[in-house]
């Protein structure tokens, strides 16, 4: 066959060949225009023509390298369009594809629910810092010299200068509750205070399934002219119910806190029993939510407010542990461990204050 045959054979080919796939398009650019190919041979070929010859021959070789080469162009097309359709990214109108889209940690969302609940009902929301000195952390709140939680094996103390006192008045330490930040608020405004305070706490504590070194809170203060034990508790119904549901009901056990008296610990009636008794509420029908009492009058006094004029009342929680309530979480070192099959559970929940 003549070269000028072959190159008329071989545009045919190359106009009508078809591949659907990536690897049958460059199996296509192989044989033709390939180091090997067909259409490369040509060209070799034609470097042992007659200069007369390579006249005639040299503008149609030109010409089936160039319909080779955009044949090629053709198939990649329209299999990246055909792979583009498949994959639906064809319209580019269409709502972004959801699968793979993260979600709040339930920390974050139980956090801002909390929160949300309080501002509802007109508290405000404060923050602090997380590095808090001996006065704001312990002793506005009534702690005293010798209590525990002053000590290293229960506070994280933040290495000052040459070294560090627990318990020292100048020693600095990770605020072991966000109380600090409340008593921030009293020494800089004059009552009715009535905030929220959510933030991150540290305790020099072992981790296990109940127990980390680090969670979090939030805590409520009302300081007002005769605020009563009776807000209190109408409260922090409220909050019960609106954050598990209309048919809980709470109960106050008398407790003790350096910072509140009188002090109570609250329980809620158990959510997954409704009081019959399961394991969550080991058979008691009641599970403990947080703690609260009436602001102890010394309390007030070294922030700046005269207990003689007002009152108030404060709770505290811990987020945790109302997660763990409300989505039944078994081990509290999931809410660290970042594993989707964990986190994946509450991408549905996209909180809606
Ligand atoms: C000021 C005065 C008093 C906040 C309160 C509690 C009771 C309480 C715990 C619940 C679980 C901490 O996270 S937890 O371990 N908290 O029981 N907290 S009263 O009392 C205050 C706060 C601020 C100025």
């Amino acid at each position: 066959m003549s070269l000028q045959e072959r190159i008329l054979a071989l545009e045919t080919e190359v106009k009508t060949a078809a591949a659907d796939t990536a690897e049958a398009v460059e199996r296509f650019r192989v044989a033709y225009l390939g180091r090997n190919g067909a259409v490369t041979a040509l060209f070799d070929d034609f470097k042992q023509l007659a200069a007369e010859e390579k006249k005639a021959l040299g503008q149609r070789l030109n010409q089936l390298k160039q319909a080779a080469q955009a044949r090629l162009d053709e198939l990649k097309l329209a299999v990246d369009q055909q792979r583009d359709e498949r994959a639906g990214l064809d319209d580019p109108t269409r709502p972004a594809a959801l699968d793979g889209a993260g979600s709040l940690h339930p920390i974050t969302l139980v956090r801002r629910r909390i929160v949300d609940i309080f501002a509802h009902i007109g508290f405000t929301v404060s923050e602090g810092p997380e590095v808090e000195d001996d006065h704001h952390n312990f002793g506005a709140l009534n702690f005293p010299p010798e209590h525990p939680a002053r000590d290293m094996q229960d506070t994280f103390f933040v290495a000052q200068g040459k070294g560090v006192t627990p318990g020292a008045a100048d020693a600095l330490a990770l605020r072991t509750h966000t109380s600090s930040v409340q008593v921030r608020v009293m020494e800089g405004q004059r009552p009715p205070i009535r905030t929220v305070s959510p933030g991150r706490v540290y305790r020099n504590e072992a981790i296990s399934a109940r127990a980390h070194c680090m969670f979090h809170q939030v805590e409520g203060l009302y300081v007002d002219k005769g605020v009563s034990f009776a807000e209190l508790k109408g409260t922090l119904d409220h909050f019960a119910k609106a954050m598990f549901g209309p048919e809980v009901v709470i109960r106050m056990r008398p407790s003790y806190f350096p910072f509140t008296e009188p002090s109570a610990e609250v329980d809620m009636s158990c959510t997954i029993c409704a009081g019959a008794g399961c394991t969550v509420c080991k058979h008691s029908g009641w599970v403990e939510i947080m703690g609260c009492g009436m602001v102890d009058p010394a309390v007030l006094s070294n922030c700046g407010i005269d207990p003689l004029v007002y009152s108030g009342f404060a709770f505290g929680m811990g987020v945790e542990r109302i997660a763990q309530l409300r989505y039944r979480v078994p081990d509290l070192r999931l809410y660290w461990e970042n594993d989707v099959r964990f986190l994946e559970q509450f991408s549905a929940e996209a909180f809606r204050g």
